[in-house]
């Protein structure tokens, strides 16, 4: 069977427009929001992962590779709609608006890391696949409320092998729910590659068996991705049922900071292709084949990252300790016997009260 779902492509690896349906729509404040949005979520990414490298941070998912698929996405997200992320999507939330204190947080095991005031953002999920049916669900509760939200779900190659994955886009079809189902296929799940996870030829095509569109875009090409996004949330708000994105990344280094990619992958060859496939060097290609690039703009955009984030920084590490008591509480509304026995040991053992 040919390949029914062609990777769409609005500028290509040198830079290049293929597709100028919607150049008229590519503003210079466009091109540098995406630029300053990728080169934020990249400098913060390789923050995180040195922190995690000095023992400041707990194991960490790193995204670097998936800059545009993170943030052509999440800049299409409405003020209202509800995000249902992965463990390696906190660059789309950080685009989206998610407090960078807290996302630092979350990495540092922090129950408060998971709350982003003012935003429907979900905690991470961390079980493969469970987030689609959540964002069914939130979607479908839009759909009865009668408003115009829709949701999006992230989620990776390796959870389309998951149940989850086939009852969220069954349902979301059956009951024409406003939800983007947007998956980052980065070519592996831990050290499983594509080609030993599935056989279908793409992600895309699965669209078909559940009756929904579904389309195929080059995940470092932030236009496409922003585009389809666009359209796909469009079609929710409009009534018109749920999207499959597949948006075709690569993810260049660990799967997490506790991984070891040399196991599973030729490194030589990820450093080889990273030319060709490095989203941010897409971008600036294509700024400066146009007119965009301006030096100084740049400089003073990595400037005013680099501050935010040691800022971000500073305030996550003097976040007051965590209480102990919490590991008992929250569960149950009264203790039973046994838990409130083992708190009280617990609490007695380490001095406390
Ligand atoms: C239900 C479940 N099974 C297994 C795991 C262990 N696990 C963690 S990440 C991962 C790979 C997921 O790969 P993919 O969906 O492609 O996303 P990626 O990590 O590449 O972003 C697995 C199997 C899990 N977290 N949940």
């Amino acid at each position: 069977m040919g390949n029914l779902y062609p990777i769409k492509q609005i500028v290509d690896e040198e830079g290049k427009f293929v597709d100028t349906t919607m150049k008229s729509l590519i503003s210079k404040e466009l091109v540098e929001q995406f630029y300053y949005h990728m080169l934020r979520i990249r400098t913060f990414d390789r923050k995180a992962k040195n922190l995690q490298r000095q023992g400041r941070l707990g194991t960490y998912a790193l995204f670097e590779g998936q800059e545009a698929a993170q943030v052509g996405s999440a800049l299409s997200f409405g003020e209202s709609d509800w995000v249902f992320p992965t463990y390696r999507d906190h660059g789309a939330l950080l685009t989206y608006g998610a407090d960078m204190v807290r996302v630092l947080l979350y990495w540092n095991g922090r129950v408060e890391g998971n709350v982003h005031h003012g935003k429907n953002i979900f905690p991470p999920a961390v079980p493969i696949a469970t987030q689609l049916p959540h964002a069914a669900g939130a979607a479908w509760a839009e759909k009865r409320k009668g408003t115009k939200n829709a949701a999006i779900s992230y989620f990776g190659d390796g959870a389309t092998s998951e149940g989850d994955f086939h009852e969220g886009l069954n349902f979301a079809s059956v009951f024409k729910l406003p939800v983007v189902f947007f998956n980052q296929n980065n070519g592996y799940a831990i050290s499983v590659p594509i080609e030993k996870q599935m056989n279908s030829e793409t992600i895309a095509q699965k669209s078909v068996a559940y009756g929904i569109p579904g389309v195929r875009v080059d995940g470092n090409d932030v236009f496409a991705v922003y585009f389809e996004t666009l359209k796909a949330f469009e079609r929710a708000r409009n009534g018109e049922g749920p999207t499959l994105i597949e948006a075709v990344t690569q993810r260049f280094g660990a799967h997490t900071t506790a991984d070891d990619p040399t196991k599973y992958r030729d490194q030589d060859v990820v450093e080889e292709n990273r030319d060709k496939v490095d989203p941010l060097l897409r971008l600036e290609r294509f700024m400066k084949g146009n007119g965009y690039w301006d030096r100084e703009w740049v400089q003073n955009s990595l400037a005013t990252i680099e501050a935010e984030i040691e800022e971000a920084v500073t305030q996550m590490e003097a976040f007051p300790e965590p209480d102990v008591a919490d590991l008992f509480d929250h569960v149950f509304e009264t203790l039973p016997w046994p838990i409130a026995e083992q708190k009280e040991s617990y609490l007695q053992s380490i001095g406390g009260d």
